[in-house]
């Protein structure tokens, strides 16, 4: 019982170490910046979200200067390049200068000019989505051609993102030379993670942007390759998804137990996560590409595998996730088989939100092996089922953890606490959230089922007999958009409220400790010059061969179109 009890002492001695240490302000400028963007870009994308929910819904009809596409198109961009971007960003570089002990101050420059690339870079994407000169969607895929300035829009966007990936590992590194042997605190081991993949990702996007689509759209070449244009895009787009999953992890793994007051999971199997998710994650872009022609049979199967293979550290993570919760609810005295799920915080929002994302990913997951699967693809490729599975997993599962995220960081960066009233906001925000969310996936995946396509315009097919019975769940998604819409709105309230009206004070950066006996983790996990060659190993065995047929054997190129 001594030997317990001094052991948690120590914890506790090492909890107020963490304290003393705070956020330094200049660094905190940093993700205050990239926070109220990201929320702000949360704020205009959801409002594209109702607009187009109850467009398909038939309630809504939109005037002639803005059309559906249009919608879509910045509806995926705020969201799925804005703002989940700039919260991820936001939220590591909070957590290297808190880890770190600061951020260095040319990494705090270059932090700035990236943020300076990506919001120019993002302006020079808005100005044609405005003027209906770039309704491409954002995947943009060819043979459609947005206007020029489009693409150089998405060129400063990644060197932005580039940017902020060498200031991280900039830091990352100057750090390891004053403390070696020692390993990379967690979270920042996390965030080296997901910054070898935003470059690996963006890597490849790159590509497919400088050297074909811009010439091509300038017209300095006569034909665009279409699928390699689509496997680049996809190669970046995969991966990115994974990214924002990476960062909901890193919370779950780093900050949740803290919450909840336990301790977090086995250090060295959480470095094994990363690890196994970093090297793994960019050979499943072809899961998006599971009906593409050009593409042999045993190269998608190659694909198809790797893609079920990151399902194994998300089957830890589950694991670990219960195991943690587990232990800390019967520490607090929790009995029988489910009693310890009492004592879990359920009225702290910064639990409450992440812990239903959590459970989002259950069903997510399960869909996501539905569609990687060849026969059941050609079911759901292209229709509804689709939407409602991406709503699951960024809508729900990285969304929600975000928003757990928030109702912490935010008023950590703005100097600030978080009053009861701010989580009971959040409380009622979440419930909302899942109940609309839950309303407008399950009428897209069963909807979708029925053949519904996605990215259409609302249309009765001409009252065609078939098509009717869609009409109940596509009321049913507009009306699952209004309460995400109210939800978005209490969100942004209590951002808003944290960062510029709630009561003054010092809010803790929450990192939860291992367990004090817990056996030291074997150094090599911090060999990240190994992960990265083994990841690029499994990249260049996933795309080189593929890449090279494509080309080798292409066909004609195809002029641009403007669809729209
Ligand atoms: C207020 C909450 C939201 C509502 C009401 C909403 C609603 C919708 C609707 C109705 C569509 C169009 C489906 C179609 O016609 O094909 C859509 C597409 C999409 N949504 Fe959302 N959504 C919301 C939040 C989010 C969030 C939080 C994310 C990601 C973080 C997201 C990502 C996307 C993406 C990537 C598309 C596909 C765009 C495309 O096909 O080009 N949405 N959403
Ligand atoms: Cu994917």
């Amino acid at each position: 019982m001594g030997a317990v009890a001094e052991k948690r002492n120590s914890t506790a001695f090492r909890d107020s170490a963490n304290k003393a240490l705070g956020l330094n302000p200049q660094d905190a400028n940093i993700s205050k910046a990239y926070l109220l963007v990201g929320f702000i870009a949360l704020l205009l994308g959801g409002v594209m979200g109702v607009i187009q929910g109850l467009n398909r819904a038939g309630v809504l009809e939109l005037p002639t200067w803005l059309n559906y596409y249009q919608i879509l198109t910045a509806h995926g961009l705020l969201l799925v390049v804005v703002m989940s971007s700039f919260i991820t960003i936001g939220y590591f570089y909070a957590g290297f200068s808190h880890t770190l002990g600061g951020l260095l101050p040319k990494v705090r420059k270059m932090a700035w000019i990236g943020f300076g690339l990506k919001i120019f870079g993002f302006v020079l994407v808005v100005i044609p989505v405005l003027m209906n000169e770039a309704s491409v969607m954002y995947t943009f895929y060819p043979p459609m051609a947005a206007h020029p300035m489009f693409y150089f829009g998405l060129v400063f966007i990644v060197l932005g993102v580039w940017m902020l990936a060498a200031g991280a590992f900039v830091n990352v590194a100057n750090w390891r030379k004053n403390n070696k042997g020692q390993h990379l605190p967690i979270l920042a081991f996390f965030g080296t993670g997901v910054f070898v993949l935003l470059v690996g990702a963006t890597a490849f996007v790159a590509v497919e942007v400088i050297f074909m689509i811009i010439p091509w759209t300038l017209g300095w070449v006569d034909g665009i390759n279409v699928m390699v244009s689509r496997t680049l895009f996809w190669a970046f787009g995969h991966t990115a998804v994974n990214i924002w999953y990476l960062t909901a992890v890193s919370a779950w793994y780093v900050i949740i137990p803290k919450i909840i007051g336990g301790t977090r999971f086995n250090d060295y199997l959480t470095r094994v996560v990363v690890i196994a998710l970093v090297i793994m994650n960019i050979t499943g872009g072809f899961h998006h590409q599971i009906i593409d022609p050009g593409i042999s049979l045993s190269i998608k199967y190659m694909h198809v595998f790797m893609s079920l293979a990151i399902g194994f550290p998300s089957l830890m993570t589950a694991y670990a996730m219960f195991r943690v919760f587990e232990r800390t609810g019967r520490r607090k005295g929790g009995k029988g088989a489910l009693g310890w799920l009492k004592k879990l915080p359920w009225g702290d929002v910064r639990f409450l939100a992440p812990f239903i994302a959590m459970a989002a990913f259950i069903p997510a997951g399960a869909g996501g092996i539905v569609q990687s699967t060849n026969q059941l693809n050609q079911v759901a490729h292209n229709t509804m089922w689709v939407v409602g599975h991406f709503h699951l997993t960024l809508g729900m599962t990285v969304v929600m953890t975000f928003f757990g995220i928030s109702y912490w960081l935010v008023p950590l960066v703005f100097k600030r606490v978080l009053t009861p009233a701010m989580n009971k906001v959040g409380i009622i925000q979440t419930i909302l959230w899942t109940i609309g969310m839950t309303i407008m996936a399950f009428s897209m995946h069963a909807v979708g089922l029925f053949g519904s396509p996605r990215r259409t315009s609302f249309t009765t097919y001409g009252d065609f007999s078939s098509t009717l019975g869609w009409d109940p769940y596509m009321s049913a998604i507009g009306v699952g958009a209004v309460m995400l819409a109210i939800a978005g709105v209490l969100q942004i309230y209590a951002v808003f409220n944290m960062m510029f009206f709630a009561p003054k004070g010092k809010t803790e950066f929450p990192i939860a400790d291992v367990e004090p006996d817990e056996a030291p983790t074997p150094y090599f996990t911090e060999r990240w010059g190994v992960w990265v060659v083994l990841m690029l190993i499994v990249v260049a065995m996933a795309y080189v061969p593929p890449l090279i047929d494509m080309i080798v054997n292409a066909p004609p190129g195809s002029p641009p179109f403007k669809t729209w």
